[in-house]
């Protein structure tokens, strides 16, 4: 295993807040107990939390209008990868990356695995991109990739997704996210009807490539870059889709592509409801896929989020497997320190969900106390469970406070001797 950050540093800044750190723990769990809660059982639903890190997070995000590059920015897949290594040594909950094609292309994939593990980190799901125009293709996606109306653009976005899934084997990883930029921008421009059957016809060709044990995830984003229309625009468009198609298909919610106050853990129920929650791609948003920090503008939507899923894991509904990923833009942060604590909220919206008291929470929906009910997932929502939160980083060698941690170590102006600084100015989502 390669240390990105020194193991001696992370111990004495650990040290340092011990006492601190154990006199919070001591009463965070006397407060449990007294709630019917066992601390130790929460530390160790937080020890095997984990979130997916997206591999294009970890370089400087921008709008397009302009994008202001950090020090140190990632130059391709290896340093991003030993980035997101320093994510997960000092959080220790990110044990995996989901990779970006054809963005993170090598000519090896086995080793690009060893690479990883050598930072103790596998693959999630691979991620393909048809809304973008490479230089060697020969047709381009202006005019849409697996909606086209062009048979020739739609089997080459095919071939592109199934290449995706070759890659994706190579790497360990088990399944491939497919979100398509395809849609419209003036009414007429295509026929909403046929770019769906298109679509359809051209997911049915990946799905036929999908080895057994892969799924495939189908995003859906109200809007952009399309503007009038986009062909998945939404979780009902989604479900017919992963419904058509069979049963490795599945829904995967990115929170941040929906219509501002949408309900989305509603729509989480649902999909849980069928058994077609693929998974989750965090962020935070204010006015539409603004791909702010998770957790950041609104954590109590995010707890909401967590309150369904640990519910569902709770009672043991069907084919509930959702993966985890994080899929967020850092314009005016270092990535590292934003991924760290984004990984860090979400985490702390899945163990507030965990302290709900569901039996009192049921009883009181029974009985319609509608201010008991609200109380209860209140009362889960306003506990502090940073120290459990620092108990399971600590006990797994992570950081008690990563991002302090991170800056002590000096771990970007590093890497920003070796790592080129990116000059003039430049736009892009990432
Ligand atoms: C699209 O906005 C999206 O959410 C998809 O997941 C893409 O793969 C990702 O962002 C990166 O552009
Ligand atoms: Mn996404």
């Amino acid at each position: 295993m390669t240390d990105l950050i020194s193991p001696d540093l992370i111990g004495s800044l650990n040290e340092q807040a011990r006492m601190a750190h154990e006199d919070d723990l001591g009463s965070l769990g006397r407060q449990l107990a007294r709630r019917g809660i066992d601390i130790e059982s929460v530390i160790r639903r937080a020890m095997q939390w984990t979130v997916a890190i997206p591999t294009w997070g970890v370089g400087t995000g921008g709008t397009r209008f302009a994008r202001f590059p950090g020090a140190g920015e990632p130059r391709g897949i290896h340093d991003k990868l030993a980035d997101c290594g320093v994510i997960q040594q000092l959080t220790r909950g990110t044990r995996t990356v989901s990779p970006h094609f054809p963005w993170d292309e090598v000519s090896d994939y086995n080793a690009l695995r060893q690479e990883a593990a050598q930072y103790g980190l596998g693959f999630d799901a691979v991620n393909s991109n048809t809304f973008q125009d490479q230089t060697d293709q020969t047709h381009s996606y202006k005019y849409g990739s697996l909606a086209s109306a062009k048979k020739d653009t739609r089997a080459q976005a095919v071939a592109h997704n199934i290449r995706c899934i070759e890659i994706g084997k190579q790497l360990g990883s088990q399944s491939i996210t497919v979100w398509i930029g395809d849609g419209t921008n003036f009414p007429g421009q295509q026929s909403l009807t046929r770019m769906f059957e298109n679509y359809l016809d051209a997911m049915g060709d990946i799905y036929a490539a999908l080895p057994p044990d892969w799924s495939m995830f189908i995003e859906h984003k109200m809007y952009e870059p399309a503007f009038y229309s986009t062909v998945i625009s939404d979780w009902g468009s989604s479900l017919i889709a992963a419904q058509t198609l069979g049963d490795k298909a599945k829904c995967l919610v990115d929170l941040g592509h929906h219509a501002p106050n949408v309900n989305i853990e509603q729509i989480v129920a649902r999909l849980i409801h069928v058994g077609k929650l693929a998974g989750f791609h965090f962020n935070d948003s204010k006015y539409g896929d603004d791909d702010l920090d998770s957790g950041s503008v609104d954590p109590f939507r995010l707890f909401l989020v967590f309150n369904e899923l640990v519910d569902a894991e709770a009672r043991g509904a069907k084919d509930f497997r959702p993966a985890y990923m994080i899929d967020q833009s850092h314009n005016v942060t270092d990535p590292i320190e934003s991924l760290m604590s984004s990984a860090t909220e979400i985490a702390r919206a899945y163990v507030q969900a965990s302290l709900v008291d569901r039996k009192t929470l049921s009883e009181a929906q029974a009985e319609n106390d509608v201010m008991a009910a609200h109380r209860l997932l209140k009362a889960a929502y306003i506990t502090d469970v940073s120290p459990i939160l620092a108990e399971a980083r600590r006990r797994q060698g992570g950081a008690h406070d990563p991002i302090a941690a991170y800056r002590a170590a000096g771990y970007r102006a590093r890497v920003a001797k070796d790592r080129p600084v990116v000059k003039g100015a430049s736009s892009g989502i990432v």
